[in-house]
């Protein structure tokens, strides 16, 4: 028994040895972002007890991976936690994380006095404070620190904490550095979403921007025992019948501009009606005509009653930012959006195509 033990330890000791010598081999664990100092951030959390986290409204995988790990995490430490959305709570694609349920849209009577007790507000994967939308003037005017953990371009620093990197592929990416630095355990809950928020910015491992960085996350996730067929799974073989079925009219209305190199793609309001898609259906309609040879920028426009939303995404270090922010949008290097009033959308598509060709020559 006794010698039993005595193997047993000595398996451990060498497993740990091995490990660590693998990390450290691979990628400094400690500093996987060297331009974010995290030490006034870990100090803040630890001194809190009462945080509110936050994301952008129509949240996607990296918005709500990343505020779900960290609620794990914080909730772990016996924090009081709130996960406070503007417009929504969880999208139903992201349900099968656990505690989804717990994330709760912004209601004025039940949240206005929890945000303003709150001692830390932690906002994530939100380039500019507009982003939260009808939340942003009371987490402005909150007493609470701020911290902001985000890697879109030219993110507006109004936390007194900026955990920013614009080079990683998604805010997972950072709280997981940041989880590492203040010896924080990754736990089966943490790796699953943060991997979800990871595999969706990054497109399962294929954008611009996913690293040798990415992968090792992606791998020691792996190994805090993420599952990826289940990820996958959930996040992509989830489909309704109108989400297939409005993405089929959306790819019969592509149109080529500029020799190929842009591609349009348009789903009008009939389209909703006749498909009864919600928004959330057509959110990566894009994709599909990125996937058209040849072509460097995809635009989906789609129809409202208050107007047209566009959403433009490009390949390679193309960078379409600066195009919806000309109209009052943002977003990354390679996927960005804006909207469009009183405009129709032939007249849109015009203006679009003029603004894409500007920045291909
Ligand atoms: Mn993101």
């Amino acid at each position: 028994m006794c010698n039993l033990y005595k193997i047993l330890n000595i398996f451990v000791y060498f497993s740990y040895f091995s490990e660590y010598y693998i990390y450290n081999y691979a990628m400094d664990i400690k500093n996987l972002f060297p331009n974010i100092d995290f030490t006034d951030t870990i100090k803040c959390i630890n001194s809190s007890k009462n945080i509110v986290i936050t994301t952008h409204i129509n949240p996607d995988g990296d918005a709500i991976g990343s505020s779900l790990s960290l609620y794990y995490a914080l909730t772990n430490m016996k924090k009081k936690v709130n996960i406070i959305i503007s417009d929504s709570g969880c999208p139903e694609i992201y349900k099968f994380l656990t505690d989804a349920e717990k994330i709760q849209q912004y209601k004025p009577i039940t949240h206005n006095e929890k945000i303003h007790s709150a001692d830390t507000i932690i906002v994530v994967d939100c380039g500019e404070l507009a982003r939260i939308n009808i939340l942003e003037k009371i987490i402005r005017e909150a007493p609470a620190k701020k911290i902001l953990i985000d890697h879109h371009i030219n993110s507006e620093r109004f936390a007194d904490y900026s955990c920013v990197d614009e080079n990683a592929i998604a805010t997972g990416e950072i709280i997981f550095a940041l989880l590492k630095q203040a010896n924080i355990k990754i736990n089966k809950q943490i790796a699953d979403a943060l991997y979800c928020s990871i595999y969706s910015d990054s497109g399962g491992f294929r954008f611009y921007k996913t690293s040798q960085r990415t992968h090792f996350i992606a791998g020691l996730l792996l190994k805090a025992g993420t599952n990826i067929d289940e990820i996958y799974d959930n996040v992509y073989n989830k489909n309704s019948l109108s989400k297939i079925q409005i993405r089929g009219l959306a790819m019969a209305s592509m149109k080529a501009e500029l020799d190929g190199k842009l591609i349009f793609m348009f789903v009008t309001k009939k389209m909703f009606l006749q498909t009864k898609a919600t928004n959330e259906d057509t959110e990566e309609l894009t994709q599909i005509a990125l996937s058209v040879k040849n072509v460097k920028v995809a635009i989906l426009i789609r129809e409202y009653d208050d107007g047209l939303r566009v959403s433009l995404r490009s390949k390679q270090n193309i960078n379409i930012e600066p195009i919806a922010k000309k109209f009052n949008g943002g977003g990354h290097l390679n996927a960005a959006g804006c909207k469009l009033n009183n405009i129709s959308t032939e007249d849109a598509k015009k203006l679009l195509t003029k603004e894409v060709e500007k920045i291909l020559k």
